[in-house]
């Protein structure tokens, strides 16, 4: 099923009438999808769903102006255009209504996202690219409304970048930089700052983006009049339409019935995007909810009757069926025999992606009752135990959760028997939980051989007369290396243009390498993310830079809502391997001066979260980086810029590991963790700890996700036997992490002779004052006195009180 357009010119009328009839057929499939849909949720095989009815129309429309490499960024609504481009058919939609976890079955997310939300795959099994020029591209949706925005812009920006840098190898991603991309959000969703932001970003880049509303005058019970000035998203948009001598954008506005008119549109508007690279906003109006908005709850509760009465007679699926009939393309009667077609094959693909979903279940349902039977046989709890299996035995649909349930209550009857009936049951457990927790686990990162922790290190280099430089340096000269040798690296982010970031990081780097790879942005950082998260999909190799760690906030959702679980919600099909670039930790002021770890180690998971003492380090995990396939956060010093450090002669090759601790003064009393710039003060205190006859273990983590997987700290603690974990972050934030990695993960506790301890800041962020950071973080007095304080209860002879 696709609907892959012939150009309008010249056709006769059989061909048109086919054409026409074809895309009706589309339209009709997802409608009565949609219907039945509904129905699975009332019944409770599904449960939730949320549909595209009422907006099937436009959809023919667009993905009649869809091309092979172009990319959709959208939401829940546009099941039809799925349908249209040819990916997605009946029984994959209701696979997705039941969450089957067999990515071959439902393809979108394999059962982790809700039906409606949809993607195509754009890796092979191994993680390599597919040639996405040669496929229609969704990126994968997520829920958040507006969210697939900030992505949008840099799925349109990787175009532009891909006709206009020269020296990229643009094969499997771009022709000549002929790719849209397609947004569609919902009428009430523009509200959001997300759209706003992009929008003005992507009149400012002036890429090929085409930005559909769909506009049913609803966000779920709220009107247009609570969402939007005007009531009307195109009309307040005017000011962006691009005028003689200024950027800007072509602004269309249609109504959602049109079919004829839809066509003609959205194949103008393609024209114009993809030969101009001129943004476009395509406003399509008077669409209905047929079946209100989702399966929860009912539009008869907020819209009145007279609005519901239009929303029938003014239903795009009638009205395209109307318009058919007058222009003689088929009778009513045909109409009639085509829709009990389509009802017939609906049904059937709804039960045979229903037997698909429970075939497996049924099989291991069979297997876990047999186990369980064999385990009662010789069993002094055998009724018990029988009574399971057979409660389990008689569900006609099992889920897994009860065949684990059964099973594993089972264990509890056997505690004090021993059989190879009760060894098989135990090892059917674990293989089958092994087989089925990935199910649900996987490809959170990366398992390509391309991930972060399968890189290896490489020590810098030095001449004999290597220079100590301003560290600003290492990383200036680094970032040249790495742009010559990749020529699909780019970095942007406010300020990192034209004067080289605001720590002179990228000093000429604009100058040498052009304006599309060294740029500057305006200040928006959801949306530096975004073009980040879109370039990186086509595979480009973008740097975001957020000025100041303080700010990433601005970013965070997209950060976790869309980068952190991209490779997780495509099961391993889709990735984003974006470097962010930001700075941070202990400088001055409550503003720069940003520790907030713990808040990125809980909200970050899927992506790497570095924090490198200097910028020797930091520029290390930029080359490693860029070696692998995953996305990573860069935490460089604020305060390190400055400092002197050796220049390497190996730039652009020598590599941080990921994943790994550095020990970097070896002690036998206490084990001190910490990372960043409060490592130096760290550092500092061991020597004067020194002086007291305390010889402390210094160790650098570098990398908080992932955390020392070789679990070289727990080696440290069994030979001190003392652990303090010192931390910018606020009490029980980035500390408490770590400390749970080494106690809990690494079984630190077994080797402790003293309560381990954690030394953060202050509950506040830090004051301005000179003074403002010495109260707010961990001093070098306060490390001594703490250090000295467990030494003292260990030993009050040898370390007598301070106090
Ligand atoms: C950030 C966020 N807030 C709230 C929701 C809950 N929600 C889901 S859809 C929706 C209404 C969206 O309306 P609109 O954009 O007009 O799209 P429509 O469903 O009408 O096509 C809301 C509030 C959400 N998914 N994300
Ligand atoms: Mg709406």
């Amino acid at each position: 099923m696709s609907n892959t357009s012939k150009t309008t010119k010249d056709i006769t009328f059989e061909d048109f009438k086919t054409e026409v009839l074809s895309d009706y057929k589309i339209a009709l499939t997802s409608r009565e999808c949609s219907l039945l849909g509904r129905r699975e949720v009332l019944t409770g095989k599904a449960k939730f769903g949320i549909f595209g009815d009422g907006k099937e129309v436009p959809q023919l429309a667009m993905a009649k102006a869809f091309k092979n490499g172009d990319f959709r960024s959208g939401y829940y609504r546009d099941q039809t255009f799925m349908m249209a481009i040819g990916a997605l058919n009946i029984q994959q939609f209701f696979a997705g209504l039941y969450g089957h976890t067999d990515i071959a079955e439902e393809p979108m997310s394999a059962g982790r996202q809700m039906g409606g939300h949809f993607a195509t795959h754009s890796l092979n099994e191994d993680g390599s690219w597919k040639n996405l020029t040669q496929q229609k591209n969704s990126s994968a949706d997520i829920s958040p409304t507006a969210g697939q925005m900030p992505r949008l812009l840099g799925l349109a920006q990787a175009s532009k970048i891909y006709r206009e840098v020269e020296g990229i190898d643009t094969e499997k991603f771009s022709v000549n930089g002929d790719e849209i991309a397609w947004g569609t959000i919902g009428n009430a969703s523009t509200s959001e700052g997300l759209f706003f932001e992009t929008i003005n970003a992507a009149g400012v880049l002036q890429v090929p983006m085409v930005m559909n509303v769909w506009d049913d005058e609803y966000g779920i019970s709220v009107h247009a009049r609570h969402q939007t000035t005007k009531e009307n998203i195109s009309e307040i948009l005017k000011g962006f339409q691009r005028e003689e001598g200024t950027n800007g954008y072509e602004i269309f506005r249609a109504k959602g019935w049109d079919y004829p008119n839809l066509v003609d549109v959205y194949q103008r508007a393609a024209v114009l995007a993809r030969k101009e690279h001129c943004p476009v906003l395509i406003h399509v109006n008077e669409l209905t909810q047929p079946q209100g908005h989702s399966t929860s709850g009912s539009h008869e509760r907020y819209k009145s009757k007279e609005r519901l009465a239009w929303e029938v007679e003014f239903d795009c699926m009638s009205k395209m069926r109307q318009w058919m009939i007058e222009n003689n393309i088929f009778t009513d009667e045909e109409a009639k025999a085509i829709q009990k077609d389509i009802q017939k094959q609906v049904r059937k693909g709804k039960q045979d992606a229903w037997a698909a979903f429970v075939k497996p279940q049924k099989e291991e349902q069979a297997e876990a009752v047999a186990v369980l039977k064999a385990a009662a046989t010789n069993s002094s709890n055998k009724t018990f135990i029988e009574k399971l299996a057979n409660e389990l035995e008689v569900i006609k649909e099992p889920i897994r959760k009860e065949i684990l349930i059964a099973t594993r209550k089972a264990l509890r009857y056997l505690t004090s028997e021993n059989s190879a009936s009760k060894t098989d049951l135990i090892n059917w457990i674990a293989t089958y939980k092994a087989k089925i927790q990935p199910k649900y686990s996987a490809n959170l990162y990366s398992e390509s051989n391309l991930r972060a922790d399968n890189i290896n290190a490489e020590a810098p280099k030095y001449a004999d007369d290597a220079e100590m430089v301003d560290a600003r340096l290492i990383m200036r000269d680094n970032f040249d290396a790495i742009f010559t040798k990749y020529p699909e690296s780019l970095i942007f982010g406010e300020d990192a243009g034209h004067i080289g970031d605001v720590n002179q990081g990228l000093e000429g780097m604009q100058e040498k390498y052009g304006e599309l790879r060294v740029s500057d942005t305006g200040i928006r950082e959801a949306t530096i993310l975004g073009q980040g998260i879109g370039m990186a999909m086509r595979g480009l190799r973008p740097i975001a830079e957020i000025q100041y760690l303080d700010y990433i906030l601005y970013a965070l959702q997209i950060m976790s809502d869309d980068l952190a679980t991209l490779q997780y919600r495509t099961n391993g099909k889709q990735k984003a391997p974006l470097i962010i670039r930001t700075r941070g930790h202990r400088l001055e002021g409550i503003w720069h001066s940003g520790s907030q770890m713990g808040g990125l180690i809980h909200l970050l998971r899927g992506i790497h979260l570095l924090v490198p003492r200097n910028m020797l380090k930091a520029a290390g995990f930029y080359n490693t980086l860029l070696e692998g396939d995953e996305p990573a956060v860069v935490v460089e010093c604020l305060n390190g810029y400055r400092l002197k450090e050796k220049m390497p002669s190996n730039l652009g090759e020598f590599k941080t590991p990921i994943g790994v601790v550095e020990t970097l003064k070896e002690g036998a009393d206490i084990t001190l963790v910490s990372y960043g710039s409060t490592l130096r003060i760290v550092e500092e205190t061991a020597k004067e700890l020194a002086q007291v006859g305390i010889d402390a273990e210094v160790i650098d983590i570098q990398s908080l996700l992932p955390f020392d997987i070789n679990h070289d700290i727990v080696k440290s603690v069994q030979k001190t036997n003392r652990l303090l974990v010192i931390d910018e972050d606020v009490p029980g934030g980035a500390s408490a992490y770590i400390l749970q990695e080494i106690v809990e993960k690494q079984d630190g506790y077994r080797y402790l002779d003293s309560k381990p301890q954690t030394l953060a800041a202050k509950e506040h962020r830090p004051a301005y004052g000179t003074d403002g950071d010495y109260f707010s973080k961990p001093s070098a007095e306060d490390i001594f006195e703490k250090v000295y304080e467990m030494m003292h209860e260990a030993n009050p002879a040898k370390f007598p009180a301070l106090f």
